[in-house]
């Protein structure tokens, strides 16, 4: 019986925590979402706020290879053909001057290949590493993700990267209807808006939990020591 600390209950819910049963999920942590010149900073947000979480994500990452627990990464990303684009995404983005597969200066926007494609270099994967390309915001859809989890056996996870109310949010509403316990890390998380990055940590919390239950990196790195 083996718990973190968390709001509102300690987790996971039984104490069945284990390297093996147990996943850090880093989503996203793309130039496009957290660079200079990427989609983010394209749109006209403050990419401080997506910047927020790379060193407490380091830390876990740390932790957490230690400890020998599965790693997984995200890309959201498109074919360089945007064939798997859809059109109200495309539009949506042109809409607000970051047009999705439009040149920018790191090469084209969200397209697979490009460098603002790629994961940050401080948060790069190691070999060996899975890493999940998704067209989508959630990780499940489009993806090979639910049957790598369910293959390795792993039933809990922990859920880091940006942002908080868009991809993290949804991969974990995803997640958690599948029947995954999950983790969120409050600090390990951000948005292109503070107010939004509150709000999408309170949603978790509500009605006991209703998507998981959340807690930050010192939290969870002090449990796993
Ligand atoms: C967004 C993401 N916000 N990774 N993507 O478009 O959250």
């Amino acid at each position: 019986m083996r718990t973190v600390p968390a709001d509102p209950y300690p987790w996971p819910f039984d104490g069945d925590l284990r390297p093996d049963n147990t996943a850090l999920i880093v989503i996203d942590m793309q130039t496009d979402f957290c660079g200079r010149g990427g989609y983010v900073d394209a749109m006209g947000y403050d990419i401080t706020l997506t910047r927020a979480p790379i060193e407490p994500i380091r830390t876990v990452l740390h932790a957490m290879r230690e400890g020998g627990f599965h790693i997984l990464h995200t890309r959201e990303g498109h074919r360089p053909d945007l064939s798997d684009l859809p059109a109200n995404k495309r539009w949506r983005s042109q809409q607000i001057g970051a047009g999705i597969g439009d040149p920018g200066p790191c090469g084209k926007i969200l397209v697979r290949g490009e460098p603002g494609w790629e994961i940050i270099p401080e948060l790069a994967p190691l070999p060996g590493e899975t890493i999940i390309d998704k067209p989508g915001k959630g990780s499940f859809c489009a993806t090979d993700l639910e049957l790598i989890l369910r293959t390795r056996g792993i039933r809990n996870l922990v859920l880091t990267g940006i942002t908080t109310d868009v991809c993290v949010h949804t991969t974990m509403r995803e997640a958690n209807d599948r029947g995954f316990e999950c983790l969120l890390l409050e600090d390990c998380c951000g948005a292109t808006d503070a107010g939004n990055h509150q709000a999408a940590i309170k949603m978790v919390k509500m009605q006991g939990g209703v998507f998981g239950t959340v807690t930050d990196s010192t939290n969870l790195v002090a449990a796993l020591r």
